[in-house]
């Protein structure tokens, strides 16, 4: 048996991409909610209702039968947001929002019900809006402060419901996708490399404050980071491709070295005397940079192949980022290319790298499906493509494991179907359990299990076993 006795199986959510009530109990507006197309449309004045993230799959009222949903797989972790306009809705504010509070008293307090272990992100993609527009996100130092405040009252609230936390979302996304990964509203085309590196470091400083205050507050409790951890291949062994690859994967891996390691590597600083960056660092921000994470988490849904001049091969697409297109592979629909080995190479790499224990916060295809009526008149769908998918992962990750890896668990991207992050589409989907809702918003939001449900109930059952049958 591969699979550890306590390996945390389960799935993934974000609070934006399926709660909903956008403005309910007193919830302020965060980025996403003027963010109707994802990253790749431009951000509106006001919220408008084509934004399908406004009501989501609903997740903020059916919240119960979906957990519930979740716990019949047999889920052993359930990794979802708080959204951090609920609790502050300016995010400045010097009081929290009770309401926004209560509601995640009660999806921890079901999640404990149905013995299911729950995994806070503090922030995906959801800075609220007024530090976007107010303060330019994570550039302005005073986010860390109103961060640490937002942390202290969910560290101190839910103290005895969450064990398992993790800071930022993908926080290597800043460096593509400012607004979404820092909250940063000056357009990117505007930022210097000084400016994004200024913003990463105060989010380091929000991260390392938040794991020594964690560490305080709750003794027993973990904190992770997060990483988007699209790795690189050299694109052929010529030596040039090869020194093209490691530059590529050092843009992924100096965010998790400073939170893993607690300092900035040496790559880093040379670059910066190179460029003639230089880092505004207040007395003791390195000290507290040393308070590293317990554990490293990472996006995975595909690697990438890098060159010297990538300009003579064709690009590949991806999630966030991409690189050159790698011959060898096929791709989903969305053309993000599909590589189990990958996901294996970068387990290795990470725990070679840090020896710290790894958990794969997100993985999975998104595809499109469609709704057939089965033998008891009630509606699945026949996913057998996401199951090759998830199965030929989840035997790398085992293969992983049989090479001496660390791995704590695996998380399977929007378990339930939900608003994709990038394109803001609901046809993009991902889940075990289907959502009847299209993409002009239209459908009864009723849950349907597909036909990859009872495959996962099996693989958590057997703890992995059936991943073999
Ligand atoms: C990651 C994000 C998720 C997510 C996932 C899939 O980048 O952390 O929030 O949605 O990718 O991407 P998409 O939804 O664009 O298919």
């Amino acid at each position: 048996m591969s699979f550890p006795k306590d390996f945390l199986w389960g799935g993934a959510v974000a609070a934006n991409q399926c709660e909903g009530a956008y403005l309910e109990d007193g919830k302020g507006l965060s980025i996403q909610d003027v963010m109707p197309k994802g990253v790749m449309g431009s951000v509106t004045e006001e919220p408008v209702l084509e934004n399908l993230k406004l009501v989501g799959i609903d997740f903020y009222h059916r919240y119960e039968e979906d957990i519930r949903l979740l716990a019949q797989m047999g889920f052993k972790v359930f990794r979802m947001s708080i959204a951090w306009s609920r609790i502050f809705p300016n995010g400045d504010e010097e009081e929290p929002n009770e309401k926004g509070l209560a509601f995640y008293d009660k999806v921890f307090d079901v999640c404990r019900a149905c013995g299911i272990e729950p995994m806070v992100t503090l922030s995906h993609y959801e800075t609220p809006l007024h530090l976007a527009k107010a303060y330019d996100g994570w550039r302005d130092r005073r986010l860390v402060g109103f961060f640490e405040r937002y942390c202290r009252v969910v560290f101190d609230r839910y103290k005895d419901k969450v064990k398992y936390w993790m800071t930022f979302n993908e926080i290597n996304a800043l460096w593509h996708f400012p607004l979404m990964g820092a909250g940063i509203w000056t357009p990117k085309e505007q930022l210097s490399e000084q400016d994004k590196y200024q913003a990463a470091h105060h989010e380091f400083v929000a991260s390392a404050l938040a794991t020594k205050l964690l560490h305080e507050m709750i003794p027993e409790a973990k904190m992770g980071c997060m990483v988007l951890g699209a790795l690189s291949y050299p694109m052929t062994p010529k030596p040039e491709d090869m020194l093209a690859m490691v530059q590529a994967d050092r843009k992924v891996m100096f965010f998790c070295d400073v939170q893993a390691r607690g300092y900035y590597p040496s790559y880093t600083k040379k670059e910066w005397e190179k460029k003639g960056i230089s880092i505004q660092m207040e007395p003791g921000d390195e000290e507290l940079l040393r308070h590293t994470v317990d554990y490293i988490s990472f996006s995975y849904y595909m690697s990438k192949c890098t060159a010297a001049d990538c300009s003579q091969y064709s690009k590949g697409a991806g999630n966030l980022t991409s690189g050159v297109k790698n011959p060898y592979l096929k791709e989903s629909e969305w053309g993000w290319q599909i590589d189990p080995d990958g996901l294996r190479y970068t387990l290795n790499y990470f725990y070679d790298r840090y020896q710290k224990p790894l958990f794969i916060a997100e993985n999975g295809l998104g595809a499109m499906d469609t709704l057939v009526e089965n033998e008891e008149g009630s509606f699945t769908v026949m996913d057998d493509y996401r199951i090759e998918y998830l199965k030929n992962h989840l035997l790398a990750v085992e293969e992983a494991l049989e090479e001496g890896v660390d791995v704590m668990g695996y998380a399977a991207w929007g378990c339930i179907d939900v608003v994709s992050a990038s394109t803001a589409q609901l046809k993009k989907r991902y889940g075990f359990i289907y959502v009847d809702r299209n993409e002009d918003g239209s459908g009864t939001l009723e849950r349907y299990k597909k036909k990859s449900f009872d495959w996962y109930r099996r693989v958590i059952e057997t703890n992995g076993e059936a991943l073999h049958g």
